[in-house]
């Protein structure tokens, strides 16, 4: 099977709502050399993007939504495995989650997944942080970087306290969102040092930007 329809494969198999299938799928990409980063922008993306918009139009109901979350958690798994399975020499760190109210957390773990093959060490705070609580984990590890991760628009006066709580603390930690509810123009209202860009890998090219390193 040529490359590009292993990655429909694993679109085919998170719409399908099939957790074996999906893992299947992915590991017949990784085997065949597939880009790691196709497998997840085109395949498990892609695909969980897809079971969203029927859920949108009510052809499915969220118990779908979570089967698809799931499927695409697992083929993200055996990604990390193949991506992150040497010992690193890191370069940075940062510290990442989902600010307080959302519980989405598929985007923040690939972009943790990217990061992490890109010579970061992350700390991943998981979902629904406390702005508190990336201070003090920042403080803590010493980071180069707070990252957050936002789906949910409601919860975007969260996001711009750890912004304000980064500054006032004086950390040197800069800071980078992402997510679809950020984008350049609310990184600049809520005082973030960056707006980590659309997908997970320009994500990783601006963290690297905004501290110098390659
Ligand atoms: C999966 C999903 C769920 C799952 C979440 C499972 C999980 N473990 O995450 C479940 C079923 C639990 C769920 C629950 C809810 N959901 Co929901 N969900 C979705 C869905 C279908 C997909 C979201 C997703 O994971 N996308 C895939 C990821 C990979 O994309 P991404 O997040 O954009 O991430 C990429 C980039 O943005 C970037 N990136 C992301 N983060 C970061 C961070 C940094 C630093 C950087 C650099 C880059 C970066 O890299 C990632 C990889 O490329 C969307 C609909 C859709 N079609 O998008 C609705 C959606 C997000 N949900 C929505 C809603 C309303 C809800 C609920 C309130 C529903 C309800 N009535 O209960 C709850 C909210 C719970 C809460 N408080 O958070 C709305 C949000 C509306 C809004 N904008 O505020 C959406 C848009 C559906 C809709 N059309 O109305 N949901």
């Amino acid at each position: 099977m040529p490359s590009n329809e292993k990655i429909t494969a694993i679109r085919n198999a998170v719409v399908a709502l099939s957790v074996p299938d999906t893992e299947k799928s992915t590991r017949d990409a990784l085997e065949s050399g597939a880009d790691p980063y196709e497998i997840i922008e085109d395949g498990l993306a892609a695909g969980l993007t897809e079971v969203g918009d029927k859920w949108f139009r009510k052809e499915l109901f969220i118990s779908h939504v979570l089967v698809a979350a799931k499927a695409v958690s697992a083929g993200q798994e055996l990604v990390e495995k193949k991506l992150v399975g040497k010992k690193h020499q890191y370069k940075a760190s940062i510290v990442l989650g989902t600010p307080k109210g959302d519980l989405h957390d598929i985007g923040k773990n690939l972009v943790a997944l990217m990061l992490k093959a890109g010579g970061f060490e992350v700390f991943d705070l998981g979902v629904d942080v406390d702005p508190q609580t990336f201070i003090e984990k920042a403080k803590e590890v010493d980071a180069d970087l707070i990252g957050m991760s936002l789906i949910m628009s409601v919860c975007l006066d969260q996001m711009e306290a750890v912004c304000h709580l980064a500054k006032e603390n004086g950390l040197r930690a800069k800071t980078i969102i992402g997510g679809p509810a950020t984008s350049d123009k609310v990184a600049g209202e809520i005082g973030a040092d960056a707006y980590g860009g659309f997908d997970a890998v320009t994500g990783v090219k601006t963290a690297k930007e905004l501290i110098g390193i390659s």
